[in-house]
């Protein structure tokens, strides 16, 4: 297969404008983004997204779980595309990037292509993956994961938000429902631009995270029952103080992390408290425990000792306590062919760059198990990500952005 040239390279400022403007939609409060998944905002995002398209000639699919295709013919009807993308929404206190700079990063390879008029064999398919983040609807990669047959699209439209709206009912009230199978369509191989959302490639002054593989991830939910009482007049020898087993649980959990230091991290991001009242000692608490290793057995090991110490903290407290898994996947190897791809991309275009495993979940660790797949990262500033102060720099977004249209333009076969 025919290498792109050197020169072929994207225009990183229209790349940036197009990022600053979608960050204009749904805006959080410090400069970041609050664009949760089948919001209005989200639908906001995904109008303007599709004008885009439009405009750049592309025709749009739509599948039944809200998954957005933006298809650019190549040369053979026939072939199987080449799909290239991330998502759209972000966590309530998002940076502009997260997701995002996947999917305009694929856009703005289909707008370079379109101004120097290459083709390829192969169509190439933008694609916009609904509810990756998770935090509005567990489990995280909702739709990539419907996709790769890993949930039913039941279980997912069933999925309750908390105040207990339905994921497909708002999917439907957003006007993002489509009619396409989920999962039909067949890939030649995906690749996905992502911010790196740690501290390594920054630390090292390198431009491109080559994506080997992606860690395994696990979220337990676990429930406290205590008993609601005065928190003036009940007796300390008499309460049954769910916050309290709950902090207890937590400070395992950091330790259960930490004794499979390097590799293993371990925290709770979602904590409810009920009543949540100033004077009532809570009698109930609910909170989702993340886990993650490169290895599964470790991931397996953290969970075992969740179970243990949880189970002993609250039997000695008086407390009964349940656990339900929420979510999760097996660490990920990507595909050696689109892996070799993007290093080769790299290097032939002069950019910095060093294999990683990805520390985040994403899009691409679903779609690996049904189609070729790798993924290109780029720096972020100190590592910060989920957070509205995440930060690239310019030519971070550009230098990724080249990257992922020479291992796309290359695996979709450029036609002379
Ligand atoms: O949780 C994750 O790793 C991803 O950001 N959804
Ligand atoms: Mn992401
Ligand atoms: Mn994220």
């Amino acid at each position: 297969m025919a290498s792109p040239g050197e020169n072929l390279k994207i225009n990183g400022d229209r790349l940036w404008e197009s990022l600053m403007e979608m960050a204009k939609i749904g805006p959080g409060v410090a400069g970041g983004n609050n664009r949760q998944t089948v919001t209005d905002e989200d639908g906001e995002g995904r109008a303007l997204f599709q004008s885009w398209c439009q405009a750049a000639g592309l025709s749009m699919g739509l599948d039944q779980m809200g998954n957005m295709f933006a298809r650019r013919e190549g040369t053979d009807p026939n072939a199987l595309p080449v799909y290239v993308g991330s998502h759209l929404d972000t966590q309530p206190t998002g940076g502009k990037y997260d997701g995002v700079l996947g999917v305009l990063g694929g856009l703005e390879i289909i707008r370079t292509l379109n101004d120097l008029d290459i083709k390829t064999k192969h169509p190439i398919v933008v694609t916009n993956w609904t509810n990756e983040e998770g935090t509005r609807y567990a489990p995280a990669m909702l739709a990539s994961g419907v996709f790769a047959g890993i949930h039913t699209q039941d279980w997912a439209y069933d999925r309750v938000d908390h105040d207990g709206k339905k994921f497909g009912d708002e999917l439907a009230r957003i006007g993002w429902r489509g009619d396409e199978e989920v999962g039909a369509r067949k890939m030649h191989a995906f690749f996905e631009l992502h911010i790196e959302q740690g501290p390594i490639l920054e630390a090292e002054g390198k431009d491109i995270g080559v994506v080997t593989h992606g860690q395994g991830l696990s979220w337990t939910q676990v429930t406290i029952e205590g008993k609601d009482s005065h928190t003036g007049s009940t007796p300390m020898p008499m309460r049954k103080n769910a916050g309290l087993g709950m902090a207890r649980v937590l400070e395992a959990v950091d330790q259960i992390a930490w004794s499979h230091a390097p590799d293993a991290v371990g925290a709770a991001g979602h904590i409810d408290v009920f009543p949540n009242s100033r004077n009532v000692i809570p009698g109930r608490v609910v909170f989702t425990v993340d886990f993650r290793s490169p290895d599964i057995a470790v991931i397996r090991d953290m969970e075992n000792k969740l179970r243990v110490a949880a189970s002993d903290i609250c039997g000695q407290m008086g407390l009964s306590v349940s656990f339900e898994k929420v979510g999760g996947f097996d660490p990920v190897e990507f595909d050696e062919g689109c892996v070799t791809a993007v290093r080769s991309a790299a290097e032939r275009l002069g950019y910095s760059h060093r294999d990683l495993i990805s520390g985040a979940g994403h899009d691409a660790c679903w779609i690996n198990r049904v189609a070729p797949t790798a993924m290109v990262m780029c720096p972020c500033v100190d590592g910060l990500s989920h957070n509205e102060a995440e930060e690239i720099s310019r030519e971070w977004a550009t230098a990724g952005a080249d990257v992922l249209m020479h291992a796309v333009v290359e695996t979709a076969e450029i036609v002379e």
